[in-house]
Formats: structure tokens, C-alpha cells, sequence
């Protein structure tokens, strides 16, 4: 017992090592920096996940079974056989921003979709656990596969002037935030053309939220829960992050107008129609030069 212990042990630590994943470990510790010194992560705020499968070999990935299991409420099955970089329930960006390694977890889903292994450095007690938002990264990393996207990075962080938006009950729709997110900064129609989804008020943490979470994702970077946080889906975790980045952005100038007592004018709809026909002549993936 205490030697397959150990040699699970011995794996987890290659694991852990895999040199394809330094890149990775940069990109957390950059990021969770940011958004502890944003103010969207307070207390144990904020989460992540990966899909990290390619970075093993199949022999690899036949240990990972091995490990802890654990059954979930919803099958996932386009998840079966992937794995997962998943953040701590509990953990503080501010820490992982030290030492991202010791406050993530590897998440194996087994070959039905239903259950997961862990697969930690340390065993019992000491095991980080996936956050307790796993039900929405989940449901959001089937929904790429299915996809075949290359995004394979989901962030959700308590973006606090998106938050204050959905606290307004003029902005509770999708289409009465993305005016206002697009009216405020070129930027924003420019790297956000779809806009984001508004999910209305739901139970964090459950399968109910991951399920919406689901149906208003549609074509949007980004969706907004009510009253709560954003996720944003990007190819890297800096990618999800400047999404967060440049609607929190627009909506900072709506609240700078509003608290300068001005209402702010917002760009013109020929002036929005003017950045998107002009970029889409210029590229399809590039932003336009000078904008
Ligand atoms: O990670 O943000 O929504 C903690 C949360 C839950
Ligand atoms: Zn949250």
C-alpha cells in the first residue's frame, strides 16, 4: 500500500515537472498577479482550468486513472480522457501568484464523462481540490472540445466594475451592456466584436449556473453572471485576462462620467460600424494599426 502510494507519488511529481508546462506556470503566476493587484480577486476569489491533455503521451495519461476518484453529478462526456489544469478551491491568487504549482490540481475524467481522478503532489488531507466552481469549467471546456476550439483556457474572476454594471437594472440585458460596453472605448468593439453574455442572478458553484453558463456562452469571449463575475475563455490564460481587461475598462469610463455627475456620450453607431467594416477590411485575426 505505502509503496503504490509512493509511486503515485513518484508520478505525480513527473507530472508536475513536465517542461511543456513552465510556460504555463509563468502565464498562472503573471495573471493571478494581476487580478490579486486588480481587485477581482478577493479572499479565495477567482478560478481557473486548462486543457493540458496534449501535453501527455497516452502511456502518460494511462496512470492517471490510478488516482483518487471522485463522481460528479453531470456526465461530461466529449470530457472523457482529458485532463485538466484546475485552481484550488480556497487558494488566494495572491498566493498562486507566488507559487502556482502548490495551489493547482490535475483533474483526470474517466472514460464515461461521469467522475474525475485527482491528481495531486501530496497525499490525503493536504490534496488540493478543484474549485468550487469545477461544475462551469466543466460544462465550458466540453463546450470546446465539441467546438474543437483552440481556446483551451477558462478564467472566471469578480471583475468589480463589470459586477457594479449588473447592479444597474438598465444593463441587465445583453444587448443593453454590450451598447454600453461598446460605446465607451474603440477598443472594446474592436477585440470584442461578439460582445458578452448577461446570465441573471444564479446560485454559484452549482450545475444549474454551469448549464446557463452554457446556453448564454454562444458565440460571446465572455459572459457576465449578475451580481457575481465574469468567465472569459481564451487560448492562454493573458488572452482570457485581457478580455476581463478591456470591458472592465469601458466600463470604468462609464463610471468616471457618471461619477463626474456627466452622463457620457458614447461612440456613435456610425462610428462603431466604422471600426468594425474597417477591420474587417484590414484582418481577420490582426486588430487595425493605430486603433
Ligand atoms: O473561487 O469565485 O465563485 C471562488 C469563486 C466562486
Ligand atoms: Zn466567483
Amino acid at each position: 500500500m505505502t509503496r503504490n502510494l509512493n509511486n503515485l507519488l513518484d508520478r505525480s511529481n513527473d507530472i508536475f515537472k513536465k517542461t511543456e508546462l513552465e510556460f504555463v506556470m509563468n502565464d498562472i503566476a503573471e495573471i493571478a498577479h494581476y487580478l490579486w493587484n486588480r481587485g477581482w480577486a478577493e479572499r479565495n476569489a477567482g478560478n481557473f482550468s486548462m486543457d493540458v491533455t496534449g501535453f501527455f503521451n497516452e502511456k502518460e495519461r494511462e496512470h492517471f486513472s490510478l488516482y483518487p476518484f471522485f463522481p460528479l453529478t453531470i456526465a461530461y462526456p466529449s470530457l472523457a480522457h482529458k485532463l485538466l489544469l484546475i485552481s484550488g478551491t480556497g487558494t488566494r491568487m495572491r498566493d498562486v501568484a507566488k507559487n502556482p504549482s502548490e495551489y493547482i490540481c490535475y483533474v483526470y475524467i474517466n472514460d464515461s464523462g461521469s467522475a474525475f481522478h485527482i491528481i495531486g503532489t501530496t497525499p490525503g488531507e493536504n490534496t488540493v481540490k478543484p474549485t468550487s466552481e469545477l461544475a462551469t469549467h466543466l460544462a465550458i471546456q466540453q463546450m470546446l472540445v465539441q467546438r474543437n476550439s483552440s481556446e483551451k483556457v477558462v478564467l472566471h474572476a469578480h471583475v468589480t466594475e463589470l459586477i457594479a454594471l449588473t447592479q444597474l437594472s438598465a444593463f441587465k440585458t445583453e444587448m443593453a451592456i454590450n451598447s454600453l460596453l461598446w460605446g465607451m472605448h474603440p477598443e472594446t468593439i474592436l477585440f470584442v466584436p461578439d460582445g458578452v453574455g448577461f446570465i441573471p442572478y444564479t446560485l454559484p458553484g452549482t450545475d444549474h449556473i454551469a448549464m446557463a453558463t452554457i446556453r448564454g456562452l454562444g458565440k460571446h469571449k465572455a459572459i457576465v453572471w449578475e451580481k457575481h463575475g465574469c468567465m472569459a475563455i481564451g487560448n492562454t490564460l493573458a488572452d482570457a485576462f485581457d478580455t476581463l481587461d478591456i470591458l472592465a475598462k469601458s466600463a470604468k469610463i462609464y463610471f468616471m462620467c457618471k461619477s463626474a455627475g456627466l452622463d457620457p456620450e458614447g461612440l456613435t453607431q456610425g462610428q462603431l460600424n466604422e471600426i468594425r467594416c474597417f477591420h474587417h477590411s484590414v484582418s481577420d485575426t490582426e486588430p487595425a494599426a493605430g486603433i
